[in-house]
C-alpha cells in the first residue's frame, strides 16, 4: 500500500487565546453583550480582559474557532494530517497556543508579528450559553504574503481539503479567495464555517465572494438566520439568544445555500445547519429533501460549557470528508466529537483519546 500523504487538511483562521470566566446577567449587562454571541471588541469592551483575569478566576485556554476545528480533526485523523495557518504575536499567549498545538499533534505555521500581541477572546460562560468578545491583535495581520511564501504554498498545494473559519473574512479575504480558487482549479474540497451572525451581517460582500467556491458550508441556527435575512429570503428576529428561526425557516435557508451557483460543478454543494440540541439539517444541491440528523444527547449535568462545540462538530465532519467517509458517517462523527467537547472545559477534547 502506498504511504499516506501528510497534511491533507489545511485550515486557515485566527489563532486566539481564550480567557474564560463564569458570568451572569450582570456581567453581560456591564459589557452590553448578549448571552450567546461573538463580537469584535470595541473600545468600551477592552477592560474585560483584565477584569476576567484579575477578578473572576479566568482560565486560559487555546481557542480560535478554526484552530479548535484543526485540533479536533487531528484528534481523529492519523498523525501529521492537519496544518493550521494564522497570525500570532511574539509573547506568552502565542507560546501557549504553540504548546497546545504541539501537544495535540497539530502542525501550526504562524505568521509571527514582532509588534502586535497575540489575539485574545473574553468568554463569558452562563448555563447553556457562551458569549465571546474578541480582540484580534496579531491575528488581524495575517496576509497573502505569508500564504504564498515559499515555505507555506507547498503545504497548500499538498493538501486535499481546505477548511476556512468564516471569522477570517474580517482579516484577509485575499488569502481565503486564493485558497478558494486553488480548490476549484484542482478539484479540491473547500469548506467554510460561517462562524458568527455578524459575518453575513457585516461582512456580506466578502462572504458572498466565497459562495461559488464552497463545497460545504457549515453554520448554526443564528448564523443561518443572519445569512437568510441579508439574502432576503427570511425575516427572522435575531435579537434573542437562540434566534427565533423555526426548522422550516432553516430548511429553506439551507436549501437556498446549497443551490447557489457553483464554480466547480464536479461536486454538489452541501449546506449543513446545526440547531443546538435539535436535529442538524443538511441540504444537498439539486436534492428536494432537507435531511435531519439527530444530535447525540448528553446529560445536562455533564455539560461543562458549550464553548467550541460547533468547532468540534466541524472537526468530526471534515475528518470524515477527508477520510472519504459517507456524509451520514461524517455528520454523526461531528455530533460525536461535539458531545465530547461539551464535557470539557473550553474548546478541548478528552484525553486519553476516545475513538468514534
Ligand atoms: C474574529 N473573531 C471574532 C474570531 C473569534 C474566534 N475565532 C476566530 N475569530 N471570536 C471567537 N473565536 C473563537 O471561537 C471559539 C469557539 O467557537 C474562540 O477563541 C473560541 O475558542
Amino acid at each position: 500500500m502506498a504511504a499516506q500523504k501528510n497534511f491533507r487538511l489545511l485550515c486557515l483562521e485566527n489563532p486566539l487565546l481564550d480567557i474564560i470566566a463564569d458570568g451572569d446577567q450582570a456581567v453581560l449587562d456591564t459589557y452590553k453583550i448578549k448571552a450567546n454571541d461573538a463580537i469584535l471588541a470595541e473600545p468600551q469592551h477592552l477592560s474585560i480582559y483584565d477584569d476576567f483575569l484579575n477578578n473572576r478566576n479566568a482560565v486560559l485556554s487555546a481557542g480560535g474557532a478554526a484552530q479548535n476545528t484543526a485540533r479536533g480533526a487531528q484528534y481523529i485523523l492519523p498523525p501529521d494530517s492537519v496544518v493550521f495557518l494564522g497570525g500570532i504575536g511574539k509573547d506568552k499567549y502565542g507560546a501557549i497556543l504553540s504548546e497546545t498545538a504541539a501537544k495535540a499533534g497539530l502542525r501550526v505555521e504562524y505568521r509571527i508579528d514582532e509588534e502586535v500581541p497575540t489575539g485574545r477572546v473574553a468568554v463569558v460562560v452562563t448555563p447553556g450559553n457562551r458569549s465571546m468578545v474578541t480582540d484580534l491583535g496579531a491575528a488581524n495581520h495575517y496576509d497573502l504574503e505569508h500564504l504564498q511564501s515559499p515555505a507555506i504554498w507547498p503545504l497548500v498545494e499538498g493538501a486535499e481539503v481546505y477548511y476556512i473559519g468564516g471569522y477570517h473574512l474580517t482579516v484577509c479575504p485575499p488569502a481565503i479567495m486564493a485558497l478558494a480558487k486553488e480548490a476549484a482549479a484542482k478539484d479540491k474540497v473547500f469548506v467554510l464555517s460561517i462562524s458568527a451572525p455578524f459575518i453575513p451581517l457585516a461582512f456580506k460582500d466578502a462572504l458572498d465572494a466565497t459562495l461559488p467556491y464552497l463545497d460545504y458550508v457549515v453554520g448554526n441556527e443564528g448564523e443561518a438566520a443572519a445569512f437568510g435575512n441579508v439574502h432576503g429570503i427570511s425575516n427572522i428576529d435575531l435579537s434573542n439568544v437562540d434566534g427565533s428561526a423555526t426548522t422550516a425557516d432553516l430548511k429553506k435557508i439551507a436549501q437556498y445555500m446549497a443551490n447557489l451557483p457553483k464554480e466547480n460543478t464536479k461536486r454538489k454543494r452541501v449546506a449543513i445547519i446545526t440547531h443546538g440540541s435539535e436535529p442538524t439539517l443538511v441540504a444537498i444541491q439539486g436534492e428536494e429533501e432537507v435531511k435531519e440528523y439527530p444530535v447525540r444527547a448528553i446529560a445536562p449535568e455533564s455539560i461543562v460549557d458549550t464553548l467550541g462545540a460547533g468547532d468540534a462538530f466541524a472537526a468530526g465532519l471534515v475528518a470524515g470528508i477527508l477520510d472519504g467517509k459517507s456524509l451520514d458517517f461524517s455528520i454523526d462523527q461531528g455530533q460525536w466529537l461535539a458531545s465530547l467537547s461539551l464535557t470539557q472545559l473550553g474548546a478541548s477534547y478528552p484525553y486519553p483519546k476516545q475513538s468514534f
